[in-house]
């Protein structure tokens, strides 16, 4: 049976007796941080419940269920998440004011969970909420990083990261389950023996090992009493409380096995779209894989006998290529200790995982040098070598005679192990992320392999969670949702198409832009808390917040805000609507480009927002640490959003889903998922520009593009980049900036100079920013403008996204729950 938050009455007692007990103090007496705890027992104990009835039912019902392999769940926090989806949030916020405390302070006390980097992650944890909102059995596999995603602190203009130290103290929504441990062996040698029957034995020794503990996390759904499993391992050494008592020889191994244990862990890379090939890394990856697929097996042999028929009741979804050791893994597995030949081993393989590829992005293709990889994991490479000795052999026979093809498709070439092409070899489904990225990998980047299997290509445009991102974020519009249309939308978000008639009812569109102002209010609160910047609430917010990477182009956006500047100063009577410019971005710790773009925008900031004679018509925000709790307000609180990666590189993008949710109207280029926007939207609630994809591959395939030929047609380019290097932004080291400027027109200085086209779009972004202006001048007519956004925002639910995976690649079963 479905347990139920507790009333509001019964909640401010239960919160009251936590307190208590829990702190041995009375509620007045208590801190933010100890109400927060009492809260999240609080709605612990009905979560639990209703996990343990779910655990049962699987038991009961033996569905098949997937199991989401990612190096990062950007979960974000969890007591808002956990009241808002067992319908209590109103009911814990009323009882927490009845005792004189808001629930926004007492949700700030959680550390914001940050084990990942960006939308890959994020994907990963609105995929587990849509998959328990729609009632499929689902595990999230992961790891438990001490140090989850740094702490951005601003200094000076300058990007400072911080150890994100989230464990600090006691997470109260982990529960360690020592019992379902198993041990992961790395390094050493491996050893043959002949059995009598004809086989050979492949014995592993001489390696050192850890003991991989889960600890789960419960994913609740939406409303209906499902709560599935998010399994994050910590390791731990295996003898530690026998180091005493080893001969001299073990007690070296047992000193190498704790630091072993103690480093897998400690910490997440921070690399978005971008692969550092350390070899802590690839123990990472192998580390969570193994423990992963030795527990899903486990699980498996308790209820069935079979392991043949693995593929009926188990499918492994790999996010990216960080999981791709599933593959040689799992062959490792049924082959060695579960005694299967090869043909069959490979059999149930191949029906059981699945690849979702996420960038084009070659920087982030993964490779790892072969003599790495043999160290750290000699069975599974001579696994490796054999499935690729195969899949050379097949693609020979698919393609006589192309040597060169064999060559390029090869899993192992040039010294490395190619992980993308083992997840395609063994994968039976490969999926890329929005309708455009999927054609460009079916026909540029693995075109080889869509010709040799174009059956298991199929695109899975991303998605996100409404109840997150609009019902917890901002509540205020999802309040005036339900007024309008019902409350059908938290769990089929295509019923916002309702809202389309409301789109000629001047009442209605009043009243949503007075939420949206209320939003701003509270944003430009923050802003000034946090930033010391008084910004005008009626002034239009313009906001681009995701990682900074070049080909995200957050450069376009600053140099266009220079080029306003100029504008302004020059031309004091122009007419033009005061604009905030948003932005929020962490670099990588070791990508200094992108660092340099962050001080840029932080010092254009400094010298415009001090600027007396502009009369404030513009302002240039730098938010600090920009991470999953901040997001939500900021997407409630944006006009326009920016949207605007050089055309192909973004694979899909999910903030621009965000944004569109929440009103925001997008500025954006013809990529990713910005294209199917504009198919949703109908060009006239969308603001277009710059080259297609198309036109992009073109001249990174011709080299033809010279981006001084767009400086020597602007004089407004030219005076933006002169200013990049005269001083103007930095006035101690006019030097400061040479690095950007070079970036952008010294072919000396980078292999092709304006790598992502920023020259060559910076007319057309500039006049679609003109088009902004006009458009949000007319109030009703941009209130209707930003309505559409949300009336078409349907498609881009996770649910729906979920859905395509369940019918098209993994065929689960649905949990009945009374
Ligand atoms: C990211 N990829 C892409 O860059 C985004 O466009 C996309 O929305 C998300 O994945 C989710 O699909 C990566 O982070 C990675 F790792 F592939 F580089």
């Amino acid at each position: 049976m479905k347990r139920q938050m507790p009333s509001t009455k019964e909640l401010e007692r239960e919160i009251k007796d936590r307190v208590k007990s829990m702190f041995r103090k009375d509620f007045e007496d208590a801190t933010e941080e100890e109400i927060y705890r009492a809260c999240a027992e609080v709605v612990n104990d009905v979560v639990i419940d209703n996990w343990l009835t779910t655990q049962k039912e699987f038991v009961k019902q033996d569905p098949k269920c997937v199991y989401y392999m990612s190096m990062e769940f950007l979960i974000g926090r969890l007591l808002g998440n956990n009241m808002i989806n067992m319908r209590g949030y109103t009911e814990v916020m009323d009882a927490l004011a009845n005792l004189g405390v808001d629930i926004n302070l007492i949700e700030d006390q959680e550390p914001d969970p940050a084990l990942g980097n960006g939308g890959l992650g994020r994907l990963a944890a609105c995929f587990l909420d849509s998959l328990a909102t729609l009632q499929y059995p689902a595990y999230g596999c992961g790891i438990r990083y001490h140090y989850g995603m740094f702490k951005q602190k601003i200094n000076d203009g300058f990007q400072e990261e911080v150890p994100d130290d989230w464990l600090q103290t006691r997470y109260p929504f982990e529960l360690q389950r020592s019992e379902y441990e198993f041990e992961v062996k790395f390094g050493g040698w491996v050893r043959y023996e002949n059995q009598p029957d004809g086989s050979t034995k492949y014995i592993h020794e001489g390696y050192n090992s850890v003991i991989a503990t889960p600890y789960d996390m419960p994913i609740t759904g939406f409303d209906n009493g499902m709560v599935n499993t998010l399994m994050i391992w910590d390791a731990k050494p295996k003898e530690v409380f026998r180091l005493a008592s080893f001969e001299r020889g073990d007690y070296n191994k047992a000193v190498e096995d704790m630091n072993l244990a103690r480093n897998l862990t400690e910490v997440l890379y921070p690399n978005d779209n971008h692969i550092q090939g350390k070899e802590l890394r690839l123990k990472q990856q192998y580390f969570f894989v193994s423990a992963s697929l030795q527990r899903a097996i486990d699980k498996y042999l308790r209820y069935h006998n079979d392991i043949m028929r693995l593929p009926e009741k188990v499918v492994f979804q790999m996010n990216d290529t960080h999981p791709t050791l599933t593959v040689a893994e799992l062959m490792r597995l049924l082959m060695d200790e579960h005694g299967l030949g090869w043909d069959d081993a490979w059999e149930v393989t191949t029906h059981c995982v699945a690849y979702t590829n996420h960038t084009i992005m070659a920087e982030a293709l993964e490779k790892w040098p072969e003599d790495i990889f043999k160290g750290l994991l000699p069975r599974i490479y001579m696994i490796v070598e054999e499935i690729n000795r195969r899949f050379c052999e097949e693609i020979k026979a698919k393609f006589p005679g192309d040597d060169e093809k064999v060559h390029r498709m090869a899993i192992l070439a040039d010294g490395q192990v190619k992980m993308a092409h083992m997840a395609i070899c063994a994968g039976f489904s490969v999926n890329g992320v929005a309708a455009l990225h999927t054609e460009i990998l079916k026909n540029v980047s693995l075109h080889d392999f869509y010709e040799m299997y174009p059956e298991k290509f199929n695109n899975k445009t991303n998605g996100i969670t409404q109840r997150r991102f609009l019902m917890h974020g901002n509540y205020k519009l999802s309040d005036w949702v339900i007024k309008k249309i019902g409350r059908g939308w938290i769990t089929d978000l295509s019923q916002m198409e309702k809202l389309t008639m409301l789109l000629d009812d001047k009442k209605s569109l009043q009243q949503f832009m007075d939420i949206k102002l209320e939003n701003k209010k509270r944003l430009a609160k923050y802003i000034f808390d946090h930033n010391g910047i008084a910004v005008d609430p009626n002034s239009i917010f313009d906001v681009q917040v995701k990682r900074l990477h070049e080909y995200k182009r957050q450069l376009l956006n600053i140099l266009h805000v220079m080029y306003l500047y100029n504008q302004i100063k020059e031309h004091p009577e122009m007419d033009f609507y005061p604009t905030t410019f948003i932005f929020g971005a962490k670099a990588s710790a070791g990508y200094e480009n992108a660092k340099l773009i962050i001080k840029l925008i932080n010092n254009v900031g400094a010298v415009i927002n001090n600027d007396k004679s502009i009369d404030n018509k513009l302002k240039v925000v730098f938010i600090e640490d920009y991470r999953v709790s901040n997001a939500e307000w900021i997407f409630a609180a944006a006009d326009v959003s920016e949207q605007i990666s050089t055309a192909s590189k973004e694979a899909s993008g999910t903030g621009n889903m965000k944004f569109m949710l929440n009103g925001a109207v997008t500025i954006g280029t013809m990529d990713g998922a910005n294209v199917e926007m504009y198919q949703e939207l109908g060009g006239e609630n969308i603001f277009i520009f710059g080259m297609s994809s198309d036109e992009v591959i073109a001249h990174e395939k011709n080299h033809d593009y010279n981006p001084v030929d767009e400086m020597n047609k602007n004089p407004h380019i030219q005076k933006v980049l002169s200013q990049l290097v005269n001083g103007n932004y930095s006035i101690d080291n006019p030097e400061l900036f040479r690095p950007i400027y070079n970036s952008l027109l010294n072919t000396q200085c980078t292999e092709r100079a304006d790598t992502y086209f920023v020259l060559k779009d910076f007319a057309s972004y500039c006049e679609a920013h003109e088009k902004i202006q006009e458009a949000y001048k007319d109030r009703e007519k941009w209130a209707r403008m930003a309505l559409s956004n949300v009336a078409h925002v349907g498609k881009f639910s996770s649910d729906r996204t979920i859905q395509e995976y369940v019918d098209d690649i993994w065929h689960l079963d649905k949990l009945e729950l009374k």
